[in-house]
């Protein structure tokens, strides 16, 4: 395998950094075989549009046809495990005085590589709440393809999962902007930073003053605020790890 090389000055400043915001996408989680969203041939919305399943008013339309796709989706979890990319983000973690890491992803893969206490900040795809009262309701096997009942209102169960339209959890936010105001260094992994407000966070932290590395094999609108690393995250990130902490 090529050997990545990183700039000098990217590895002393972060070797030297005391506050970064780790902002990841679906791009990490593309190597644990998980489809994104944007990719025009394999992504999620290739097939579907958003406004069809991931908005508030499709699941007021037809509830059991968007239930079903986010069954499909937790079908399609069930032998997926973390790669390379999201081990290396739990190291840098660990390595750092002080990260925080943010994704916009609903996956799992996060916590299954010992990633402690991820900010998610467009909710969690095995959760559950009532689509009326709000109350959390219990995971569901992923079969089940009609949504259950809430047992306090009879409302019908929804992903807690935050749709189009519908605005942010504000405590994971508000962490989430306060990191990127006082980050040093902002790594952005495997992110089209096209979702807003999501998107606003390396965009805030550059304002400010700080450094953003970009990790993707494709070029995004963050290219021209952003040092960019060109490639897979599983394959640049242990080697960035490796470089700075050799
Ligand atoms: C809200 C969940 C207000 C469903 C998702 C400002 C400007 C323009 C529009 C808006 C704006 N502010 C708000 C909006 C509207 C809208 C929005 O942003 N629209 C955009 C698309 C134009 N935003 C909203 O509606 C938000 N809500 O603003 O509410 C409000 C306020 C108060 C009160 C009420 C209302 C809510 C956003 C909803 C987010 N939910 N979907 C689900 O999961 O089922 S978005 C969806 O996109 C996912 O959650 C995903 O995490 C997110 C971001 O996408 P990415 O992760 O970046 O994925 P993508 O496919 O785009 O890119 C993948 C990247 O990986 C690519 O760059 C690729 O090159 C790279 N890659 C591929 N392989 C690899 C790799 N990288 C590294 N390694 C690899 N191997
Ligand atoms: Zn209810």
């Amino acid at each position: 395998m090529a050997v990545v090389e990183f700039a000098p000055q990217l590895i002393e400043a972060l070797r030297a950094a005391e506050r970064v915001l780790i902002f990841t996408g679906a791009g990490v989680s593309a190597e644990s075989g998980l489809p994104t969203f944007r990719d025009p041939q394999q992504g999620l919305w290739a097939k579907f549009r958003p406004e069809d399943l991931a908005t508030p008013e499709a699941f007021a339309r037809d509830p059991e046809t968007v239930w079903r796709w986010y069954q499909w989706r937790r079908r399609m979890h069930a032998d997926v495990a973390p790669n390379p990319g999201h081990h290396a983000i739990a190291a840098l973690e660990a390595r750092l005085p002080q990260a925080t890491l943010v994704t916009q992803n609903v996956d799992r893969l996060h916590e299954l590589a010992g990633s402690a206490a991820p900010i998610h900040l467009h909710g969690h795809l095995f959760r559950n709440r009532c689509a009326d009262c709000g109350i959390a309701m219990p995971e569901v096997a992923p079969e089940i393809d009609t949504p259950p009942l809430c047992t306090s209102c009879g409302g019908l169960c929804r992903p807690d999962i935050v749709w189009f339209g519908e605005g942010l959890p504000a405590e994971p936010w508000e962490a989430a902007a306060r990191a990127a105001q006082e980050a040093e260094i902002v790594l952005s992994i495997g992110t089209s930073a096209t979702v807003h407000p999501a998107a606003e966070l390396p965009r805030m932290a550059h304002r400010t003053g700080a450094l953003v590395v970009q990790v993707n094999p494709q070029p995004t609108r963050l290219d021209p605020i952003a040092h960019n690393l060109r490639g897979p995250s599983a394959k640049i990130l242990p080697a960035l790890v490796a470089a700075v902490w050799p």
